[in-house]
């Protein structure tokens, strides 16, 4: 079993490496019918890529998609869907220095003690690169869902290192800077941290939240199918994911019974401590998910590790690297609550019609 497919009934399975010649997805179980053209799954493709701004790798990649497979006269034709993007900006030399020795933090030597080879360039499979594939069949799911229901989806950043920047709420401010920050006070301050960061060659980690509106009530299934276990792994799937919150999160700890209930009136729900899921399945509020992003491990600031052969050397990390990852995490934490959603609704329809 090697796992590289996700959801029951609308199955997505990704496959190619950061440095290889392409990357791809296979989706199937999608609807026929659903309108669907390259150009709108690369606007949300554009959303994460890299290069948006002197914050995030610098690569260039065009991330122009081919629809390969299960599409017709611009629609689902039910089966398999098949999406190909070609790798066209790799610079596979910046990790020649790195072929022999595990970057510490990172999956360089997990993926070593299990596989027994790596393709170290770009660090092949463990790379973000991946998650390009996960948008583009998230713009699918997403755009079905808000055909279907409505559904919309929003993420943000909520939080990167020490700042916390969604104390102010401004919806429309969020596509309109590069760190899908919702404060329009908080960005000049975002800049300046990132700015000093790069410059010191270190990293750091992120909270990013998403949203999910007119979620139907009934999806999920209890005890082993439950909706929030499903957005819980969907979320730590992500590269760099450390963490997941499903409403209150760990927040709950400290809060009191009354407090926590989310009262009922005719008029709806008074509060949304549980995120929108009660038992395992939606209760038709919004669906509200956290996660947390570690810092990135490839750095050029030299630190202690192992190489191939036990060794101890110096690391040191060159190449285009994201000082913060959850910069771009945004649409991709989107990305998987669509599908999740999207999988649970075929799920429920299948059970109940
Ligand atoms: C990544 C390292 C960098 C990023 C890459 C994710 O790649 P490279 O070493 O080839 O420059 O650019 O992100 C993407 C290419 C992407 O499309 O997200 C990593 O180590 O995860």
């Amino acid at each position: 079993m090697s796992f590289n497919t996700f959801g029951l009934m609308f199955r997505v399975t990704t496959f190619g490496e950061s440095h290889g010649p392409a990357i791809g997805c296979v989706i199937d179980g999608c609807p026929p019918g659903l309108e669907i053209s390259p150009q709108e799954i690369k606007e949300e493709l554009e959303r994460r890529a890299t290069g948006r701004s002197r914050h995030t790798s610098q690569r260039r990649e065009q991330d122009d998609v081919q629809i390969v497979s299960g599409w017709f006269d611009g629609r689902a034709t039910g089966t398999p869907i098949a999406l190909l993007i070609e790798n066209t900006d790799a610079r596979s030399r910046d990790y020649e220095q790195i072929k022999r020795q595990f970057r510490p933090g990172h999956a360089d030597y997990t993926y070593w003690k299990k596989y027994g080879i790596r393709d170290y360039r770009g660090g092949g499979r463990s790379s973000a690169r991946e998650t390009t594939m996960r948008v583009a069949a998230g713009a699918l799911a997403r755009k079905w869902l808000r055909l279907e229901f409505g559904v919309e989806i929003q993420g943000w950043l909520a939080q990167l290192g020490p700042l916390r920047t969604d104390e102010v709420m401004d919806w429309d401010s969020i596509e309109g800077n590069p760190f899908f920050c919702p404060h329009p006070g908080m960005v000049p301050k975002l800049e300046e941290f990132m700015d000093a960061l790069r410059k010191s060659g270190d990293s750091v980690g992120a909270r990013v939240n998403v949203i999910a509106r007119n979620v139907p009530a009934g999806l999920g299934a209890p005890v082993y199918g439950k909706l929030d276990a499903d957005l819980a792994s969907a979320m730590m799937s992500i590269n760099a994911a450390k963490g997941v919150e499903i409403g209150a999160g760990f927040a709950s700890v400290s809060q009191q019974g009354t407090e926590h209930r989310d009262e009922m009136t005719k008029e709806g729900f008074l509060t949304n401590h549980a995120g929108g899921i009660l038992g395992g399945i939606s209760s038709g509020q919004d669906v509200v998910v956290s996660t947390a992003f570690k810092p990135t491990s490839s750095l050029r600031l030299p630190c202690r590790g192992l190489d191939i052969d036990g060794e101890e050397v110096e690391i040191v990390t060159k190449g285009r690297h994201d000082p913060c990852v959850g910069i771009r995490a945004t649409p991709i934490v989107e990305a998987m609550m669509a599908l999740v959603l999207m999988d649970h609704v075929l799920r429920h329809r299948a059970q109940s019609g």
